[in-house]
């Protein structure tokens, strides 16, 4: 009995120990975005607390410069790239995870953790064809390893414009059936296209299909009234979901994805942050954003969490002012510069499309300050599995590494390489970069971005030249074979 009752209070005293984790995966947000990163125009008092009791990587990469391909690589430990699918999504493409597939969720499942989606998938849903909108959504979260989901199904701009909460569309009256396109117009909604008349945010490129609560989106539907999310409450109800969340899970140990549709298009913050940056609805989006993220702090305090919870906060790709609605970011931006110093934007092969923000704070674990450690998101699953003493399946999450103790900051050794991914695909590997040859355009005119593409090799040293202005491939051919090869051996791999 005793020997029982010791094993049993040691079980437990594991349990208690076990590290809550929330990632805090922000749209779009650029490495010159916030005041921790040396922003002087943008105000981001909690992103920025975070940042002064954590550690603040320097040095931190997603994956890719669009959003499906950096989320699938973060949740599963393999480069998007592998796979010729997992280009930007549409809102109706059947789920790029299918059950069974290893993913960051099911490692903490099998920790006996309690995790939720909350927040931008993006990733698609349902089998081949697309999800069941009407019925039961099957191949979405909760088929992967998360125990719950919140979820908008692709982005704010894309249709169908609707929650989705477990495995159904949240408040569909049957009725009224949800219908989806992506191929023609359905129904008899009015297209930004034909009834510009309606907008009440016009756009710049792209997004004249279905009008949805006054704004043009991707894609065409029909139905679904009831359902309809209101673009100006989206970033409370995420929060409110995620704070309902920490509750419930506050005596068992949980893991919360935290995927924030702020700083993305459309953006139409709620009218409290409205006007209120100065810089247009972008840099609202961004004090909406840090509002957020405050409420969560506050929750984890209030709950008493905060000391043993690992708090992530990282974005997707880098920053794009202009992408696709007239919303004044562009003519408010004065002199703040998303990207810092970088080059380049969301979408490009050059640094800003990749290089992003990366803090970590965990008061019981993490030492606060700063970290040069070369980082990648692609490492988040291997660094979870050995944090909460699961074995990850290598031959899934063929790129992943465990990078615990550089994440935590006991080392700051971090990767040799990191591969960033655009419309061509690039490497850096120390302080030099690689960006392979690529027939794409140099330059996106819609978004003002230079993407990176070049039909010759290109080779920068970023410790001296950080905004790859000169290529210097031709003066060090070594180096340039170096790297081609690492790159090339580690696609084969
Ligand atoms: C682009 C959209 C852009 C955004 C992006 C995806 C147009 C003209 N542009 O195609 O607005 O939705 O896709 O962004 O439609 S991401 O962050 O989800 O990758
Ligand atoms: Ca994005």
């Amino acid at each position: 009995m005793r020997v029982l009752i010791i094993f049993l209070l040691s079980i437990s005293l594991v349990q208690a120990q076990k590290p809550n984790v929330i990632l805090i995966y922000v749209d779009d947000l650029g490495y010159g975005d916030l005041g921790s990163y040396g922003s002087k125009t943008m105000k981001t008092p909690h992103m920025d607390r975070l940042s002064e009791r954590g550690l603040r990587f320097k040095q931190a990469y997603s994956t890719s410069a669009t959003c499906t391909p950096s989320r699938y690589s973060l949740l599963t430990g393999s480069y998007a790239v592998r796979r010729k699918d997992t280009g930007i999504a549409t809102g109706d493409a059947s789920a790029l995870i299918r059950p069974g597939q290893q993913t960051i969720a099911s490692i903490f499942s099998k920790a006996g953790y309690q995790s939720a989606a909350i927040g931008k998938w993006h990733l698609g849903l349902g089998p081949q064809g697309g999800p069941d909108w009407n019925g039961k959504i099957t191949q979405g979260p909760l088929d992967i390893g998360f125990t719950e989901a919140f979820i908008l199904p692709a982005t704010g701009d894309r249709v169908p414009c609707v929650y989705v909460e477990n495995d159904h569309v949240l408040g569909l009256q049957a009725n009224d059936p949800i219908q989806v396109s992506y191929t023609n117009k359905i129904g008899n909604m009015p297209t930004g296209k034909d009834n510009p008349e309606l907008l009440r945010m016009k756009h710049s490129h792209g997004h004249d299909q279905s009008i949805v609560n006054g704004v043009g989106r991707i894609g065409y539907m029909q139905g679904g009234t009831a359902a309809l999310w209101k673009d100006e409450d989206i970033a409370q109800r995420l929060a409110d979901r995620a704070k309902s969340f920490l509750r419930r899970n506050q005596k068992s140990p949980f893991f919360l994805y935290f995927a924030t549709h702020d700083i993305h298009v459309p953006r139409l913050p709620h009218a409290k942050f409205l006007g209120k940056s100065g810089y247009g609805n972008r840099g609202d989006a961004l004090l909406q954003l840090d509002d957020t993220v405050g409420q969560l702090m506050k929750t984890l305090d209030s709950l008493h969490l905060t000391q043993n919870t690992l708090v992530i906060l990282t974005s997707d790709n880098g920053p794009v002012v202009d992408d696709g609605y007239m919303d004044q970011s562009k003519e408010l931006l004065a002199n703040h510069r998303p990207a810092a110093n970088l080059k380049g934007g969301k979408y490009s092969s050059f640094e800003a499309g990749t290089r992003v923000p990366f803090i970590a704070s965990w008061p019981a674990k993490i030492k606060k300050g700063t970290s040069d450690a070369l980082l990648s998101q692609i490492d988040l699953i291997a660094s979870m599995g050995a944090l909460v003493g699961q074995s990850v399946d290598a031959t899934q999450a063929k790129d992943s590494e465990n990078q615990l103790a550089t994440w935590t900051g006991q080392t700051k050794l971090g990767r040799s390489h990191v591969i960033e991914q655009a419309g061509s695909l690039a490497i850096r590997q120390g302080d030099w970069k690689y960006i392979s040859p690529s027939k794409g355009p140099a330059f996106n005119a819609f978004v003002q971005i230079e993407l990176g593409n070049n039909s010759l090799d290109q080779l920068y040293q970023l410790s001296q030249d950080p905004a790859e202005k000169v290529n210097v491939a031709k003066e060090n051919p070594e180096k340039l074979h170096e790297l081609k090869t690492l790159l090339r051996s580690i696609m084969e791999k």
